[in-house]
């Protein structure tokens, strides 16, 4: 179904959420139409600030506002859902768009197979109503759909819609910001700049992709790396652990600025820590471009003044390749928790491949490196 369609019927005039690649049509159309922050649109940080700002929508309005999010955002709604907006508690209507990731029987990348099983009696556990939107659903369907869901929205409930692959459609938007330095130029300076025996944990998305392809071309092995391939914003907390039950490891946890966003408190855990073998490399193009080039507000704030108010010893900014290569081997030396930021140009190869084999293996290979020392 065409998106613009697709919202005529849905009709609601607030919506809130994370970018997801699969809903990229529906993403795209609300920031053409609204931006993305304002009264009828709001990009936040994880999928447990969209639905309170549903919430609050609701509250000034009394319309029923909309979140939309990829499925691995279940878990960031489970909170505002079961303990603010359940009917037993506020009873605040909401419609939940969620992007299928994973769905049983469609290709997918492995952190999505289990999530993707789970999802419908995930949302429907959390009490939602949970009907499917295939890519053959019609606009009478869909009518008859929210018909059904006006009852519980009614009466104070939530209703989720699970989004199949490919069933919205709409043109797409390319996002640019004013940096010129490509991601993977920046972790590959990384990569050329540490020491061999430097342990690297990589942030959800492309830039765990490029880590993996950087290795490859640079025939190196991949076990000192650590890729969250899922659990985005938790790359800094996982990196924080390992320095610190690995002193003689420098760890680099590659982040991103919307990932970073999606749990900010993390840094400032990271930050007191005392942790000196760490350098969180925060590669900041204002965007979640993994899924499509979104915006976050990355380039709205100042990440090297929150680093430092957070505790990290060191803070670097850079956004050229000259001045990555000597931030990065500044890094190596000063004493940590590093805090180096880096500007980025949004945009990635598309022909940028996706890590092979098993997880499981890369997990024990890392876990051999990291005993080794
Ligand atoms: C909890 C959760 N929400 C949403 C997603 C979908 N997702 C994967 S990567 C990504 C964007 C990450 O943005 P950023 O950290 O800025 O990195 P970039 O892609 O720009 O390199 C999103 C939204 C996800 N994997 N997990």
């Amino acid at each position: 179904m065409q998106v613009d369609d697709f919202l005529a019927i849905l009709g609601s005039d607030f919506y809130a959420g994370v970018p997801d690649s699969q809903l990229r049509p529906l993403c795209d159309t609300l920031l053409a139409r609204y931006g993305a922050a304002g009264a009828h649109h709001q990009i936040c940080a994880n999928e447990g600030n969209a639905t309170a700002a549903a919430a609050g929508y609701y509250l000034s309005t009394g319309r029923v506002p909309a979140v939309y999010l990829q499925n691995s955002g279940i878990g960031n709604i489970v909170n505002p859902v079961a303990s603010l907006m359940n009917r037993r508690v506020y009873g605040i209507p909401c419609i939940f768009l969620v992007g299928w990731r994973g769905e049983p029987g469609v290709k997918d990348a492995p952190q999505h197979a289990f999530q993707g099983e789970v999802s419908y009696s995930l949302l429907h556990d959390l009490g939602m109503r949970t009907y499917i939107f295939y890519r053959d659903t019609t606009a009478a369907e869909l009518k008859e759909i929210l018909q059904d869901a006006a009852g519980e929205l009614a009466d104070g409930k939530q209703v989720a819609l699970l989004i199949q692959k490919g069933a919205l459609q709409g043109e797409k938007v390319s996002y640019h910001n004013g940096d010129t330095m490509q991601r993977e130029t920046a972790i590959r300076i990384l990569l050329q700049t540490a020491p061999a025996e430097d342990v690297f944990v990589a942030t959800t998305g492309k830039a765990s992709r490029e880590l993996y392809e950087i290795r490859e071309q640079m025939q190196q092995r991949h076990d000192h790396d650590f890729l969250l391939v899922g659990s985005m914003g938790h790359a800094s907390s996982l990196a924080m652990e390992i320095a610190r039950q690995r002193p003689e490891c420098h760890i680099w946890c590659i982040d991103g600025d919307g990932a970073a966003l999606m749990h900010m408190g993390a840094m400032a855990v990271l930050g007191t820590s005392g942790l000196g073998n760490i350098t969180h490399v925060l590669i900041n193009n204002g965007a979640h471009e993994s899924v499509g080039g979104q915006p976050t507000v990355g380039h709205l704030i100042d990440f090297g003044r929150i680093a430092a108010g957070c505790g990290y010893r060191a803070v670097y900014k850079t956004s050229t390749e000259t001045d990555m290569a000597s931030a990065a081997r500044e890094a190596c030396t000063a004493a940590g928790p590093v805090f180096l930021e880096v500007r980025c140009a949004i945009g990635s190869r598309p022909d940028l491949g996706r890590p092979g084999g098993s997880l499981i293996e890369a997990r024990q290979a890392f876990m051999s490196t990291l005993q080794k020392r």
